[in-house]
């Protein structure tokens, strides 16, 4: 066996937040990949418009830098648990990783998700003890707890010999014993060079593993993957085998390699490196491009169920078709199956209604950013409550559970406690730090965090983090009765104005500035009561001659809540809808007029006297 020591394959993974894309853009910087005048900025690989908006890495990337003249291939990854699919479907390139850990945080559950993963891969590891620079930092007890981590989850002894470093990302740099004063990210280069082993490499004919997809409007469909075997050049003939065995030929067109933010044309390349190959407009993640000679598969990328599903169906309210280029079911239906091409862990289910389909994720966030995306894209469509996925395994009826990591001040302790009893969690860790920070660890089912975020932040005050992760199947623990209010549904179409406003102030909160447009049926705010009422924002002053005391001061409204996509999705019961559309996000009851509404429930708690008789 060979071995390629002009290239290095590392992927870098963490938790949420825990700085691996600003120590990407620290490599890139000190590898000069960018001219001199190049204005590149901060987490320069979270190019999509929702990661820059957001601040998290959505999808992962590659990238490379030459570091003493030996190619080190960079794969960023996602730290959010609802985007795990992507560390899953990546990790198999690289041959090592970077284990990032705050040195605050310390590890957190996604860490020992993706260790888990790396170690079961056989990556070899390199802890990088993140963010040194802050105030507070708990360096020697952070590296003990990950020593910990990896003393239950390494699979063999060379496994813990595993080398560190103390970076402060955000400065640009490492060093590799504490207290040394650090100049540079050099240290983290010589690391990777001594102790991540080279890439192995198989002479034979060439076979590789597709691990992305990417698409080009000139150079159509780009696979992105490590060579395996033999080697790659432009107009060379290759087979895919696809995920049902069958074996499709083609040409390949190009060859890319990468190089800070470029792609660079290349002759020819080897087994070892991570490549991009155009001319294959059929291949999907998870097939093995080889030569004809030689056609066989190498083994697919596993990846982790959904949790949540929900249902996208095409816009049934009554102002559908205003404000979206894409409304039918036909175009909602072709967006979401391509979406399954390149985000492996969700799912699309055609259900009885051919106008809407069921769509699973890994969590709610998940769902939400593939929302947000087809609305940017112009569709216009709705969707519904999430609901956590059950299943029958040997008879039994199981649900996801969770677990859940919230940073707090002692203050908030009793209030989260109370409203996660509610939503059947229980208490399963509780450690203070002496200095008024506590983190509180729950068990959860999924179906009781559905929601949850929205009423988190409002009780501690935005003061407080929380991060929830799958952990597995138990048994259904019973129904969790929502706790919301009921709704202040609008009683006709037209113009919502402060008149109106201020009396549906009366009774609750509004989402709504006056001037909105609004239809019978849309939820324009929150009852303080827990039945829905329909109220006319619509409705206007009287006009009358008489010269009231008042009438001269103006009514002053307090400024609505206005509720961001995910809280919307996160707010709303099962017989209501998010109405989504590039320019709105509305809410609005399943059936729209109060009388219906009235009906409906009325024939539902007759039905349920009949089961009782
Ligand atoms: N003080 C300090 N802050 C840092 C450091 N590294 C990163 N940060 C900050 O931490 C935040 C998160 O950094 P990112 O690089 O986006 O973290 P990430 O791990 O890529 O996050 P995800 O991709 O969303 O999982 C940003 O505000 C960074 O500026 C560091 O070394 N010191
Ligand atoms: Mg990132």
């Amino acid at each position: 066996m060979n071995y390629r020591s002009d290239i290095r394959n590392i992927a870098i993974i963490a938790h949420v937040d825990h700085g691996k894309t600003t120590l990407v853009d620290a490599m890139l910087k000190q590898s000069k990949v960018f001219r001199n005048n190049q204005v590149v900025g901060e987490l320069i690989m979270d190019q999509n418009a929702l990661e820059r908006e957001k601040g998290i890495t959505i999808m992962a990337k590659n990238t490379a830098v030459v570091y003493q003249g030996v190619k080190i291939n960079i794969i960023d990854t996602p730290g959010h648990a609802d985007f795990s699919g992507e560390v899953e479907r990546v990790v198999s390139m690289a041959d090592g990783c970077l284990l990032l850990v705050d040195s605050i945080e310390g590890p957190m559950p996604q860490t020992k998700f993706v260790l888990r993963l790396a170690m079961e891969m056989g990556l070899k590891p390199i802890v990088v003890i993140n963010k040194v620079d802050r105030r507070n930092s708990r360096i020697a007890e952070v590296l003990k707890l990950t020593e910990d981590l990896f003393l239950e989850l390494a699979i063999s002894a060379d496994q813990l010999d595993f080398p560190v470093l103390y970076a402060s990302a955000r400065e640009g740099t490492a060093v590799t014993e504490l207290g040394m004063k650090g100049k540079d990210i050099a240290p983290l280069f010589e690391c990777i060079l001594e102790k991540v082993p080279p890439p192995k490499i198989e002479s034979g004919p060439f076979q590789m593993l597709v691990s992305n997809l990417d698409y080009d409007s000139h150079k159509g469909k780009i696979a992105i993957g490590r060579i395996w075997r033999g080697k790659v050049a432009p107009h060379d003939p290759v087979v895919i085998v696809g995920a049902d065995g069958s074996v499709t030929h083609y040409e390949i067109s190009e060859v890319f390699t990468y190089l800070g933010l470029k792609h660079l044309n290349v002759e020819e390349a080897e087994a070892g490196d991570i490549v991009a190959v155009t001319g294959l407009d059929k291949v999907n993640i998870g097939d093995t491009i080889a030569s004809p000679e030689q056609p066989e598969a190498l083994p697919r990328i596993e990846i982790g169920e959904p949790t949540v599903e929900m249902t996208f169906g095409v816009n049934t309210s009554p102002f559908a078709g205003r404000e979206g280029r894409f409304c039918t079911t036909r175009q909602l239906r072709a967006r979401l199956y391509r979406e399954l091409e390149t985000n492996l862990s969700l799912r699309v289910q055609d259900t009885d209604s051919p106008d809407t389909s069921l769509v699973k994720g890994r969590g709610e966030l998940h769902l939400a950013i593939l929302i947000e995306t087809m609305r940017r894209e112009g569709y216009e469509f709705e969707v519904s409550r999430p609901e956590a996925i059950t299943k029958i395994v040997d008879g039994t009826l199981v649900e996801p559970v969770e677990v859940l990591t919230i940073d707090t001040k002692d203050e908030y302790i009793a209030v989260l406690t109370e409203m996660l009893s509610k939503r059947q969690a229980h208490l399963t860790d509780m450690r203070s730090d002496g200095h008024d920070n506590v983190r509180l660890v729950f068990h959860v089912p999924t179906k009781g965090l559905i929601g949850f975020r929205n009423t988190f932040s409002t009780a501690t005050r935005g003061e407080s983090t929380m991060n929830a992760i799958f952990l597995s199947y138990e048994p259904y623990h019973g129904d969790i009765i929502s706790t919301r209010n009921g709704v202040l549904a609008a009683s006709e179409q037209g113009i919502a104005v402060t008149y109106g406003l201020n009396n549906a102030q009366g009774r609750g909160f509004t989402f709504i500035e006056p001037g909105t447009l609004v239809y019978e049926g849309m939820i324009v705010g929150l009852n303080s009561r827990p039945k829905d009422i329909a109220i006319n924002v619509c409705k206007e002053k009287k006009k009358t001659n008489i010269r009231a005391s008042t009438s001269d001061i103006a009514i002053k409204l307090t400024p609505p809540i206005q509720l961001s996509l995910e809280q919307a999705i996160g707010f709303i019961n099962n017989d209501e809808l998010v109405e989504v559309t590039p320019g709105n996000i509305r809410l609005r009851k399943k059936l729209l007029t109060q009388g219906q509404r009235l009906r409906n429930s009325s024939s539902s708690r007759r039905s349920v006297k009949k089961q009782l008789i």
